[in-house]
């Protein structure tokens, strides 16, 4: 439905009058850590949050992931050498802290609309062996002309360090500001080396794709991505995630999940606040 924004302000306060919009937790980080956090991404499409969870934390994350990790990918995106964990909400609790961490709420509160959504959530596993992904944004896929401003962003935590030789996300610095230009070739490709625990967080314009794991043992990491909210998330959580998921999962998740309002009724429910059907 197309409508004159000025006349339909009014009805924002119709769908979100019982339940307010929530702020990020993002707010909780320092302003001018996340200033210098967003200088670096827009200068280099990239930047590297070093060191945000603990050794506790990684451990719970390998546990849980640790026996889902049980198929290899279907095709050369995913990679034959690759293992993948898809709707990793219904199936442990230990990559919540990833998905909601306040540093890169933070960020995604600048470079996003109010509302912003999960897109993906996934754990990667990059095998010895595996060859290096094909280059590629995560943004791509909205068939809208380049050069723009990104229409999401995407992180890669390292659950095992990032090295040259193991399977380390590779990245073309400066590619978020490129027109219809393709990478030409591997030189471009630049391995993102972080300690475990670190993650870096990336523009969806940015050109990037997992690298070749050379070593011998195995790459674990988790991807979170977001989008606008007036968009198509990637994996449709609104009709992947039970009801007893989204009441369990914080309220940043919730939010991003679908359980909101892209002003003035985007993401409604039968005329109706969508979170309206967790009261039931
Ligand atoms: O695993 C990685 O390092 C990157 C993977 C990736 O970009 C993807 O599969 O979309």
């Amino acid at each position: 439905m197309g409508a004159d924004v000025s006349s339909v302000t009014d009805l924002a306060g119709d769908l979100a009058g019982t339940y307010r919009r929530t702020e990020s937790s993002g707010s909780t980080v320092d302003p001018a850590l996340v200033e210098a956090d967003l200088a670096a991404l827009l200068r280099d499409g990239y930047v590297i949050l070093p060191d945000l969870i603990t050794a506790d934390e990684l451990r719970a994350i390998r546990d849980d992931t640790d026996p889902l990790l049980n198929l290899k990918g279907r095709n050369n995106f995913e990679g034959h050498a690759t293992q993948r964990v898809y709707s990793v909400l219904n199936k442990t609790r230990s990559g919540d802290r990833l998905a909601a961490h306040p540093r890169v709420l933070a960020l995604l509160d600048r470079l996003l609309m109010p509302n912003y959504l999960l897109s993906m959530l996934q754990v990667i596993n990059i095998l010895p062996g595996e060859s290096a992904q094909m280059l590629h944004t995560d943004d791509g896929f909205y068939p809208l002309p380049r050069p723009r401003k990104a229409l999401s962003a995407a992180t890669i935590w390292a659950i095992d360090d990032f090295t040259e030789t193991n399977g380390a996300t590779e990245i073309v610095p400066g590619s978020q500001n490129w027109g219809d230009e393709l990478p030409q070739g591997d030189s471009e490709r630049r391995p993102v080396l972080m300690s475990a625990g670190s993650c870096v967080f990336f523009l969806g314009t940015l050109w990037h794709g997992g690298g070749p794991n050379r070593s011998t043992a195995a790459r674990l990491a988790v991807t979170a991505q977001y989008c606008e909210p007036w968009l198509r998330p990637q994996e449709a959580f609104t009709l992947s995630t039970p009801h007893h998921i989204a009441r369990t999962v914080g309220e940043d998740i919730r939010r991003m999940l679908g359980y909101s309002i892209h002003p003035p009724f985007i993401g409604q429910v039968d005329g109706m606040h969508p979170k309206r059907l967790l009261a039931e």
